[in-house]
């Protein structure tokens, strides 16, 4: 892999009345920054099923990455979560930006049930612990705009062997938890560091760790 190809990092615009996304703060904060001799390039996906993903796919074909990481705000996670597997089904519990909420529809009509992830999401997750970063690997994206992004960016580098790339939930900002109670929050500090760490450690590694990420129904 050429070290010095770009990394592209997405995060996505408020959603759900909420009047930030986290996902949106990290990706900003990161554009412009090298990792390894690589620069970051940054974009801020809508929260739309209509265009997120040709956005997106506008965004890798400018930027030539030798990476994706797309960022998207959970409800529910304790910490950053890295995501196993895009499914190939849309389930909105919610009306997306644009008022459409569909049901039980493909990202895809013609495509595979699921893609996995290309990064290596365990040795990610062992660098985040040891720098003392709650992190977990998740077993589902849902089935809102991120799974939907996250499976366009799948089948796009599926006939991309150079690009890696994979999808990260992360908690709420510290101020949203006035609107959401209860709800795990991180610092955006905290996660800007811990994305940084997590893309520094992907770039190091082509073969995953092998330990559990596993869960119990
Ligand atoms: N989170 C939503 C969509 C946009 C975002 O940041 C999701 O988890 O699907």
């Amino acid at each position: 892999m050429n070290s010095t190809l770009p990394i592209l990092v997405s995060g996505f615009e408020p959603f759900g009345g909420d009047e930030v996304n986290p996902s949106a703060d990290i990706a900003l904060a990161l554009h412009g920054a090298q990792i390894l001799g690589a620069p970051i390039h940054s974009c801020i996906l809508p929260c739309t099923f209509s265009n997120s993903i040709e956005l997106l796919h506008h965004a890798i074909d400018s930027v030539h990455p030798q990476l994706v990481l797309c960022l998207g705000q959970s409800s529910g996670r304790i910490g950053l979560s890295l995501e196993r597997v895009a499914i190939n089904v849309i389930d909105a519990r919610i009306a997306d930006n644009a008022g459409a909420q569909p049901i039980d529809q493909p990202v895809m009509p013609n495509g595979p049930a699921a893609y996995f992830s290309t990064l290596p999401i365990k040795a990610m997750a062992a660098e985040l612990r040891a720098c003392g970063v709650p992190v977990s690997i998740s077993q589902s994206a849902g089935t809102f705009v991120c799974n939907h992004v996250f499976y366009g960016l799948m089948h796009r580098l599926a006939t991309h062997f150079q690009t890696r790339g994979g999808f990260m939930h992360v908690p709420m900002l510290p101020q949203q938890t006035a609107r959401h109670p209860g709800e795990a929050c991180l610092p955006l500090d905290t996660m800007v560091a811990g994305v940084r760490v997590a893309i520094e450690r992907a770039m190091r590694t082509q073969l995953d760790l092998n330990e559990t990420g596993g869960e119990f129904a």
